[in-house]
């Protein structure tokens, strides 16, 4: 396939909701699909091109959604297949597309196949899932799951164990199996025809392991998979596509978004995510920041990929702390620093991400009890880090700062009870600052984080050189300042940013004083010789 006409979703943003936690409309404490319907107008006036919703297939949900009972039907939690082609169609009118979330690397232990498989040897669909002879106690080797423990799981009915890199409850699908890989293709082919328009797909990269070898990311047969996949399914469409790979590298995502379209659109990397962890260790062991760090990080993505491949552009999604409270300031200059940090991501280049409530400016929770946390991976690392003698006082340490519940808290609407999200008990607590932070009054101040945020979004719409120019890293050495240009043949464009607290003076003022103003997260149409906190401005300049 050649690459002749520009592909839309490089003009694109996407929205990602997570759908427990954006809008409940019959009041059971769980957010839905009608919830979703009745916020399209929102999702709307920001002005974002797609939706990635995060799982609402069958589950029991032991790790909310991401464990799918059934891949062709709508747990009845969120709603039915009808409510989801109302979405659908609802979305469409607005010129909205919608992403699932494909999560094909593994299912629920309570999928039929799954069932089945557990049964017997010789059952038919045994060999859907990976497993291993063994004696019970005697594990097949000493790999570990990402949310604890061992990852094998011994079955007395079949006197083997079979393979989970997540949860037990989610047995990984043996992808070496051409029939697992045909069920695969046509029920992503009966998610189009029902007028999807886009797919994320989970732990991609972790669907070719090679328990044997202790190989989970970027096993030996990875992109022969996808380009299979792709062939028999995206190029059937005219999709937008995003593969979760923990293990990319530049290169390796060079494959994964190459031009040709034999892979994905592009995916999501992690590189700039694990920064704040200490080398080796688990991400609740923390790292001091370091900018030049981030800078260097980021600066390398944008130029290995520069006409080579795509960039995902993302601070956050629903695994992840909320970035105001990471790079920015959640109290003093929550809303400054909120917007510096948007600017910085949206002045990139790539399809960037926005997840529910980021455009509010959406902070981390700190819940005092352990019983407020959902979350298996949270609660897990609790357990096992107490009995192995950490303070209590580390162990919250950690979850205040890296809990994945901080991105699920309910969406706040506004300053109605449980922040308008549901008119019952929320699944999970909603964060006590939504009297400050909320959508309803957002939406009418035109200072707000979201009315920065839109105007992004309308910035890369309006000028090419967002999508198209290159990337140069100013000062990359600087430790308080994030400054870059991207050119094209016509501007050259400079997003420069604070990102301290305190006044810092900035070089670039004088060469910049005649350029225009595009967006500024303060009062004035031009770069002072010193920025103020957290201070942020793109400014264009014709050539
Ligand atoms: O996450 C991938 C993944 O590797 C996570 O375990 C990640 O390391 C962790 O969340 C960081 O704290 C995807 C989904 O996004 C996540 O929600 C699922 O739980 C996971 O896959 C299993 O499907
Ligand atoms: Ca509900």
């Amino acid at each position: 396939m050649e690459d002749k006409k520009e592909k839309w979703w490089k003009n694109a943003v996407v929205y990602q909701i997570y759908p427990k936690s954006f809008q409940d409309s019959n009041g059971d404490g769980i957010g839905d699909i009608r919830g979703i319907i009745r916020r399209l107008d929102y999702l709307a006036d920001l002005g974002i091109d797609a939706v990635w919703i995060s799982p609402m297939y069958c589950s029991p949900q032991n790790d909310n959604g991401y464990d799918i009972s059934d891949y062709q039907d709508i747990d009845p939690m969120f709603g039915t297949l009808e409510d989801m082609d109302e979405l659908i169609a609802e979305a469409g009118k607005r010129k909205i597309r919608i992403i699932m979330d494909l999560v094909l690397n593994h299912t629920s232990n309570e999928h039929r196949w799954f069932q089945e498989a557990k049964k017997s040897r010789e059952n038919p669909y045994h060999d859907y899932y990976v497993w291993r002879d063994g004696e019970e106690g005697v594990y097949p080797n000493d790999m570990k799951a990402a949310f604890g423990g061992p990852a094998w799981e011994w079955v007395p009915e079949v006197k083997q164990y079979y393979f989970h890199q997540f949860a037990p409850e989610q047995p990984d699908l043996n992808w070496e199996n051409p029939k697992v890989r045909r069920e695969i293709y046509d029920m992503i082919l009966w998610w189009m025809d029902r007028g999807v328009g886009g797919f994320r797909l989970d732990v991609i990269d972790q669907i070719a392991k090679e328990p044997d070898l202790g190989i989970t990311n970027n096993g030996p047969k990875l992109h022969e998979f996808l380009r299979e996949l792709s062939r028999e399914t995206f190029q059937k469409g005219d999709l937008i596509t995003v593969g979760e790979a923990w293990g990319a590298t530049p290169e390796i995502a060079e494959k994964y978004s190459c031009p040709d379209g034999s892979e994905f659109s592009m995916v999501f990397q992690f590189e700039h995510i694990g920064l704040d962890q200490q080398e080796g260790k688990e991400k609740w062991d923390l790292a001091p920041l370091s900018l030049v760090k981030l800078k260097k990080c980021l600066a390398k993505w944008q130029n290995a990929l520069h006409k080579k491949g795509w960039n995902s552009l993302f601070w956050d999604n629903h695994d992840l702390p909320r970035i105001v409270s990471r790079w920015g300031d959640d109290s003093t200059y929550r809303a400054e620093s909120a917007k510096m940090l948007a600017a910085v991501l949206h002045g990139m280049q790539g399809t960037p991400y926005i997840y529910q409530g980021e455009e509010l400016g959406m902070t981390n929770v700190k819940f005092k009890d352990i019983t407020d946390y959902r979350d298996l991976e949270t609660v897990n690392m609790y357990h096992e880090r107490l009995q192995a003698g950490y303070p209590l006082e580390d162990v919250m340490h950690s979850i205040y700062a890296k809990s994945r519940d901080n991105a699920r808290t309910p969406m706040q609407w506004s300053r109605e009870e449980n922040a308008g999200f549901t008119t019952g008990i929320p699944w999970i607590a909603v964060n006590p600052n939504y009297t400050e932070i909320n959508a309803a009054s957002e939406t009418e101040d035109p200072d707000s984080v979201y009315q920065f945020y839109k105007k992004l979004v309308h910035l890369r719409k309006e000028y090419p050189v967002f999508a198209d120019g290159d990337f140069s890293l100013l000062m990359p050495e600087d430790e308080q300042i994030f400054a870059y240009t991207r050119t094209d043949a016509e501007c050259r464009m400079l997003v420069c940013a604070n990102f301290t607290g305190e006044p810092v003076r900035c070089p670039l003022s004088e060469e910049w004083k005649d350029a225009q103003m595009l967006i500024h997260n303060y009062p004035g149409e031009r770069l002072d010789e010193e920025l103020k906190p957290y201070e942020a401005a793109i400014l264009l300049k014709m050539e």
